[in-house]
């Protein structure tokens, strides 16, 4: 409640030529030209500056109180002026914005922050003058992205090789203990195409977890990246507060759940802008097999996701990914990458593939070309199996979703896998099942 009054007194001292909060200087009236000194308390939280708008008439001596009010840290850098540090909750700074001639933006400078809505405007308002102050825009575009996408039919680099989709087994214990760290990493998403991702252990999407029902699973999650991250497993069901909580860089935490219900879970990173966490890698996949999982000739493990190019905290890249216009879609993170490198079969084997879809703007219609599927598992349930007389031509997965089919390969052969939205498949979800005899 407070904090609400602040910020609309903010505003209100703002958009009075003259006042100020802790007003230093004169009171905006100086005929020679100085207007004097104002001073603005300005709050960062929510994804939001407020004041989103400062009016100054020009020739303004300008300061900015500058406080977080929220526990994700956060900054204020001024247009071609100074900048607070990063500012942790309930911290302040104080900016000498300087004397005010023209319009400028300010904004914060964690990666995505500005493009989920962190940023303000100083305005010039003609001095003396209460009118609307008209002035230039200095809003920066998204650069105009390439329409092709990647080149697909482009060589991978020397000594590059494929994410193994093979899923092996369930440990034989019971509790399962694994320790991710977030670290940054180049990675070739694409042939030729290397992006800095964020991720889960090196490898995004991150590493597999698997199990059974009732098994623990014990995360430790270490921070080794250079911005805050945490880690959300939709396995489990617990009260987020505190395992789901953003951790600093340098920093750990414990993450402990058990599997109560079977499923092909996602889990990712939950801080804030979570659209640009995710987009950049900082997802994988939980299996959890159901009670009585009848044994196969081969299992694979495929994770759908979108792909976004360009310099990660770009802003042209966070505005694309509002826009959701990926550049490419993935399997296991890599546009194209099992058509290069296809799984392997033999024929009359029966092979289970595991999807999930990662998103983060979209799911996936996983279809095998030449296969029927006589056994489907969706998001926790049986829709089909060996013994029902229907068949499916699609697993269907809403974004965040998972399940697996089952097929058997009559004859040798390459078997064209896809997400079957054209616009997906040609942009990358794409690969092949090379089945001998
Ligand atoms: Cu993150």
């Amino acid at each position: 409640m407070a904090g609400v009054l602040l910020t609309v007194l903010a505003v209100l001292v703002a958009g009075t030529p003259g006042g100020g909060v802790e007003a230093a200087g004169g009171r905006g009236a100086d005929t020679t030209g100085a207007s004097g000194t104002r001073t603005v308390r300005v709050e960062l939280r929510g994804m939001r500056v407020s004041p989103a708008t400062v009016e100054v008439p020009s020739g303004t001596r300008l300061v900015l109180e500058v406080v977080n009010r929220e526990a994700m840290g956060h900054d204020l850098r001024i247009e071609n002026g100074p900048r607070t540090p990063v500012l942790g909750r309930g911290e302040s700074a104080r900016l000498e914005v300087g004397t005010v001639t023209a319009d400028r933006t300010a904004w914060c400078t964690v990666a995505g922050h500005r493009a989920a809505g962190m940023s303000m405007r100083i305005a010039v308002l003609e001095t003396g003058a209460g009118g609307a102050g008209g002035g230039e825009e200095h809003e920066e575009h998204a650069p105009a992205a390439g329409a092709a996408g990647p080149d697909l039919a482009a060589e991978f680099s020397p000594g590059w090789a494929s994410r193994p989709a093979g899923l092996p087994p369930a440990g034989p214990g019971r509790v399962h203990r694994v320790t991710l760290r977030t670290v940054e990493k180049d990675i070739e998403v694409a042939p030729g195409v290397r992006q800095r991702m964020w991720t889960f252990g090196g490898t995004a999407p991150g590493p597999t977890l698997r199990g059974r029902v009732g098994d623990t699973f014990e995360i430790t999650l270490v921070n080794d990246g250079s911005i805050g991250h945490s880690i959300d497993f939709h396995a489990g069901a617990l009260a987020p507060d505190r395992p789901m909580r953003t951790i600093e860089p340098g920093e750990s935490l414990v993450y402990r759940f058990t599997a109560g219900r079977a499923g092909a879970w996602l889990y990712h990173c939950g801080t804030a802008p979570m659209l640009q966490h995710i987009a950049n890698g900082m997802y994988g996949a939980v299996i959890v097999d159901p009670p009585q999982l009848p044994e196969v000739d081969r299992e694979y493990l495929l994770v759908a996701s979108q792909l976004y190019l360009g310099a990660v905290g770009g802003e042209g890249r966070v505005a694309r990914m509002r826009a959701n216009t990926p550049d490419a879609w993935a399997f296991n993170g890599v546009a194209g990458q099992y058509a290069r490198e296809p799984l392997t079969a033999r024929a009359g084997e029966r092979i289970r593939f595991w999807v999930v879809a990662a998103g983060p703007g979209g799911g996936v219609a996983f279809h095998v070309v030449g296969t029927v599927f006589d056994t489907v598992y969706q998001e926790g349930a049986h829709r089909l199996r060996p013994e029902d007389p229907g068949g499916a031509q699609v697993l269907g997965l809403s974004t965040a979703q998972g399940g697996f089919v089952e097929a058997v390969f009559p004859e040798a052969g390459r078997y064209p896998f896809v997400d079957h939205d054209m616009r997906r498949a040609e942009a990358g979800a794409h690969g092949a099942v090379e089945v001998r005899r």
